[in-house]
């Protein structure tokens, strides 16, 4: 039994892997800042394990602080931690993007994982099996048209996982840089402001990754023996070839 707590389980990977997570009686602390999904998400869980959960902003340093520093109360471990909150907010050329996507990708994307990051360090040094996932992306390899800022903010996950896993060494803390393509969850809807036909257009034509596809990666990675770490793996569906090649029907 292991104890997890993953940003953003309120939708898409997150969501995905507190279901699959949930199947072997680990402890789950769910996160994200919809109450009403975090709580339908307890109830659909609980009977399968212990769940809590805890509503923030992951840009809120002070949330972040509060709602994170008392949790060794309940607590006196923490294996596993899925830093996944995180979007993109338009897909402009960077001479006509909007500084509030700017400040919302940098400010979840990056700050917000290492706030939370922080902020759990001190639990996650206690346990005897710690792992650290961070959810980066294709766009954290390789830039795209309009990716800009988003595409910046996942080569900036792609760093950080890259600097923890030197940093953590003397730790014993595994830590894992998830990199998916394309993923049908509601990344593309939060990206272009709730314009269905957009977003729907992006997984059009091939059979794209679904949340479930890349949960169950984690799991596969989290499962490894204890002198085993997948440092950095890149999941695409089959059609996807990387960020720019895809084979739509
Ligand atoms: P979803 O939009 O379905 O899920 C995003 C999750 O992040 C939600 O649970 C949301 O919860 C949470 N979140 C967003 N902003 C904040 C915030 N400020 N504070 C707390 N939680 C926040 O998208 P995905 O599941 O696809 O995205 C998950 C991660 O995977 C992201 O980091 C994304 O960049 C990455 N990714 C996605 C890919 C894709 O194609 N879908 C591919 C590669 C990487 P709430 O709104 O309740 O706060
Ligand atoms: C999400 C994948 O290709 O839309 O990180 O940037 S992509």
């Amino acid at each position: 039994m292991k104890t997890l707590l993953i940003t953003g389980a309120t939708s898409g990977i997150g969501k995905a892997c507190a279901e699959v997570f949930a199947n072997g009686g680990n402890k789950l602390i769910l996160t994200g800042r919809r109450s009403d999904r975090l709580e339908e998400l307890k109830h659909q869980l609980s009977d399968q394990c212990q769940v809590e959960t805890l509503c923030f902003d992951v840009r809120n340093r002070n949330e972040v602080k509060e709602q994170l520093s008392d949790l060794d109360a309940r607590i006196n471990h923490l294996d596993i931690l899925i830093n996944n909150a995180g979007l993109a907010a338009g897909k402009a050329n960077i001479d006509e993007g909007e500084l509030d996507d700017w400040d919302q990708m940098i400010d979840t994307n990056v700050k917000g994982l290492l706030y939370v990051t922080k902020a759990l360090l001190p639990l996650i040094k206690k346990s005897q099996q710690p792992h650290i996932f961070n959810i980066a992306s294709t766009a954290g390899k390789e830039n795209y048209l309009g990716g800009n800022v988003y595409c910046a903010s996942k080569h900036a996950v792609d760093a950080l996982s890259k600097s923890m896993r030197i940093d953590l060494l003397p730790f014993g803390i595994k830590v894992s840089n998830i990199a998916p393509g394309m993923v049908d969850t509601e990344f593309s809807l939060v990206r272009f402001k709730g314009d269905k036909e957009k977003a729907n257009a992006v997984y059009d034509g091939f059979t794209p990754l679904y949340a479930k596809d890349v949960a169950s990666v984690i799991h596969f990675a989290s499962n490894q023996p204890k002198h085993v770490n997948i440092n950095d793996l890149v999941i695409t569906c089959t059609a996807q070839a990387n960020s720019f090649y895809t084979h739509k029907l």
